[in-house]
């Protein structure tokens, strides 16, 4: 293909700021911080819901709260048709109680009703609506967090109302295929109730909470079965207890929950994510509802949150939901624009031009930290010489090409493919991948 010499431009470094701010226009599609949208309300309000996710389907208990007359009920909400079903009711009746799914079945475990403390665990089926008893969890508490990792269902934290000490630190796991629970596993560091928890890459996230004295943390320590051993990561941001927490690819989300402000409880909109590659947190769009003590469920990578008060007298029946920022962005690229056989000699002292073709949601020249171009055989080599700015595809919109050194780009006899990665000027990750041929050299 002929470069028209009218469009190509040779960037140098010290204009390349000037150029991306010259070029600089709104990018769609792109949301750096998460999107919220309000669906279905619940049919009733609820304080303190537990939500479960089964086969895209998201269930809510709302639980028997008799401080505040809030009776029991069992919803299911369908993502796809934003509508509300009312489904069987767990046997006994109770709150604060831990929730967590394996093998498609949703477990419940201890809780209290505003007497006594539950060591209960329960087992609904989705297939047959209905709930089945299971044996009772060792240590009856309230207030403690569930995960499910590696088909054991973990139980942490809490506390037990009326005990010394107060505020607990054990860690019991069921499993479900021989109906038993083990104990005597490794304390969490930081004994709290009103934590949270998520599961990633088989280990258990335990973050925020409070130790039941004004103390609210925002710590993030993290179990992992396999040595039976806490470590601890980066706190987040924000200190708070009774936080909806959900993992969507690999990330840790906590929405919500609440802190003193002033001395005053007070319900919090904010959303944190943490990324465990990087051990690093990141600040999002907040909640429209302000709320604590709220269920959510993620399907389809959309986050869903319900229920929940704000201790202003409100309690909520609202459903929100949150779909995460774009993590990773697949850009369509092309090794040596206008050839379709890619061929490439590694032991050349050239350059090899790869373009990054934009699209309609992705205009290259504005979207590309073009100092940030790697290219070879893993996409991680720093082979970059230079960029330009050109049409490469005849399509009238502007496309970058990278001039990568080959000998840097790691070529070796029997690779198919290169790789180009990347990031926006915003930061977000992109890569791609096109056919390559390597042909031996002289
Ligand atoms: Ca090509
Ligand atoms: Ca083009």
């Amino acid at each position: 293909m002929k470069r028209t010499k009218r469009m190509v431009k040779r960037l140098f470094w010290g204009i390349l700021p000037l150029l991306v701010l010259a070029l600089a226009s709104p990018a769609p599609g792109l949301a750096q911080s998460g999107t919220w949208t309000t669906k279905a309300p619940m049919p009733s309000v609820s304080a303190g819901p537990r939500g479960a996710v089964v086969a895209g389907t998201f269930y809510v208990v709302r639980p028997y709260v008799p401080h505040i007359g809030q009776d029991q009920a069992f919803y299911a909400y369908n993502p796809q048709t934003d509508q509300w079903t009312l489904k069987t009711n767990n046997p006994q009746c109770r709150h604060a109680f831990a929730i967590g799914v394996v093998d498609g079945i949703i477990y419940t475990a201890g809780g209290w009703d505003g007497g006594s403390m539950y060591d209960t665990v329960e087992a609904y089926n989705p297939i047959t609506d209905s709930w089945q008893t299971k044996a009772p969890m060792p240590t009856a508490r309230r207030d403690l967090a569930g995960a499910v990792a590696g088909g054991i269902f973990y139980a942490i934290g809490g506390n037990i109302a009326y005990a010394s000490p107060y505020i607990r630190s054990e860690i019991e796991a069921y499993n479900p295929s021989t109906d038993t629970w083990t104990t005597g596993l490794a304390p969490m560091p930081t004994a709290r109730n009103g934590l949270g928890a998520g599961v990633i890459n088989g280990k258990i996230y335990a973050v925020g909470g409070d130790n039941g004295s004004d103390q609210y943390y925002a710590k993030l320590e993290v179990y992992d079965p396999a040595p039976n051993n806490w470590t601890t990561k980066a706190s987040m941001p924000t200190a708070r207890a009774c936080p909806a927490v959900e993992v969507l690819n690999g990330k840790l989300y906590v929405i919500g929950g609440y802190n003193l402000v002033d001395g005053n409880a007070t319900a919090l909109n904010t959303v944190e994510v943490y990324d465990p590659e990087t051990d690093s947190w990141t600040t999002l769009t907040p909640m429209p509802t302000a709320r604590s003590n709220d269920a959510s469920g993620a399907v389809n990578g959309v986050i869903y949150v319900a229920g929940g008060y704000d201790f202003l007298g409100n309690i909520f029946d609202t459903l929100e939901a949150f779909t995460p920022p774009i993590t990773e962005i697949t850009v369509s690229i092309d090794i040596k624009p206008g050839s379709y056989v890619n061929s490439i000699n590694p032991k050349s002292q050239g350059k090899i031009p790869v373009a990054i073709l934009s699209t309609p949601d992705f205009y290259a020249p504005d979207e590309a930290d073009l100092s940030s171009l790697t290219f070879g055989r893993t996409g991680d080599e720093a082979s970059l010489a230079f960029c330009t700015i050109e049409d490469v595809n005849g399509d009238g919109v502007a496309d970058v090409v990278g001039h990568f050194y080959t000998q840097a780009t790691g070529f070796q006899k029997g690779d198919t493919q290169g790789i180009l990665k990347g990031k926006t000027t915003e930061g977000i990750s992109f890569s791609g991948s096109d056919a390559v041929r390597i042909v031996p050299g002289k």
